[in-house]
């Protein structure tokens, strides 16, 4: 116990709250198993979810999307197997129930029935759900499309602009209403500042799959579309600073780093990515990710470079977007 409590107190990236956490569930376990059970059956909102369709799922990934219902309200439930780590092994390894599957030769499987506290699942809900999030997790094919200066004014900004997407929770998150307690690091400056803080994709327990998040203070530039020279100071502002940042809190330095804004992304407020090297986050690719760097440099040799170039980027079947790229006939 004293060695894992060491452990545990050297795995610096696990929050002051997760270790709660796990102070927690260890207390309830010396309680028995069924105060545990009623105690989490009384705040559990899971038990009144009433699914109606998966919407994708993934064997390697170890992730289902469920679009279900709460009441009377739509929602989407999002369920994520963590990673295994290594400061939980001797734990996993004390703690454990094990049941052999099959012995044969030097060859044998089991089952390893963790204890509570080392087999928790991820869990993301969206509650109301309107249709865009169901469809957005709903699997489907993807279409590159081709989308010049002119086909951004005539058919994609008269998209976004009708389709009034919210940004409350990114107003939450600067106005300090949500996630307070998570922000690693802040430029209160109106013109360049912004808030770094975790993605929720990112549990926070391992660096191997870090994802941050720097949400840019200033309100009104919607996407890389919008980048002018004007905004160089904001994004060197937040490259610098979001990368010194990272450096001192996970002691990650920039050649670990890809440090990238999404085309289109899934939020029209300015924000950038800050993900590990490595590690394959969804919307990594080159269909999808810009390298900050390279936009900073692009938009050093033009003014206008955004405004102005062809850009591609993956749309999915059901997207609104898509349907108007057919209409115009560009697909
Ligand atoms: C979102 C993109 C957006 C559904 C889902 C996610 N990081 C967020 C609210 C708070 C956050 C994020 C929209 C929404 Cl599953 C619809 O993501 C968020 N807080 N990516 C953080 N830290």
């Amino acid at each position: 116990m004293s060695e894992t409590a060491a452990k545990r107190e050297a795995n610096w990236v696990e929050s002051e709250n997760s270790s709660r956490k796990v102070k927690r569930a260890k207390a309830d376990e010396d309680n028995g198993q069924e105060e545990v059970g009623k105690e989490s059956e009384a705040e559990n909102i899971l038990h009144g979810f009433k699914t109606c369709k998966v919407l994708s799922d993934s064997a390697r990934e170890k992730n289902i999307f469920i679009h279900g219902k709460f009441a009377d309200k739509e929602a989407v439930v999002i369920l994520e197997k963590t990673p295994i780590r290594e400061d939980t092994l001797a734990d996993l390894f004390s703690g454990s129930v094990l049941k052999l599957e099959m012995k044969n030769d030097i060859y044998s499987t089991y089952r390893l029935q963790a204890p509570h506290h080392l087999n928790e699942i991820k869990t993301t809900v969206v509650c109301p759900a309107t249709e865009k999030h169901i469809k957005k997790y709903q699997r489907q094919e993807s279409f590159l499309v081709e989308e010049t200066g002119e086909d951004y004014e005539s058919i994609t900004l008269p998209y976004i602009q009708q389709q009034s997407f919210s940004l409350q929770w990114v107003y939450n998150i600067l106005e300090k209403n949500a996630e307070a307690d998570r922000i690693v690091f802040e430029d209160p400056d109106p013109k360049v500042g912004f808030v770094l803080l975790p993605d929720f994709k990112w549990d926070q327990k391992q660096v191997d799959d870090l994802y941050l998040i720097a949400i840019a203070h200033c309100r009104g530039i919607r996407s890389l579309r919008d980048l002018k020279s004007e905004h160089l100071p904001l994004l060197q502002n937040i490259f610098e600073k979001g990368k010194e940042a990272i450096m001192q809190r996970y002691n990650l330095p920039a050649s670990k780093l890809r440090v990238y804004l999404h085309y289109q992304p899934s939020y029209y407020h300015l924000h950038v990515h800050f993900t590990k090297l490595g590690y394959e986050a969804p919307g990594c690719g080159v269909e999808r990710a810009h390298l900050l760097a390279d936009v900073i440099q692009n938009l050093q040799s033009d003014f206008q470079y955004y405004k102005t170039r062809t850009l591609y980027f993956p749309l999915r079947a059901e997207d609104g977007l898509l349907s108007k790229f057919k209409e115009s006939g560009k697909l």
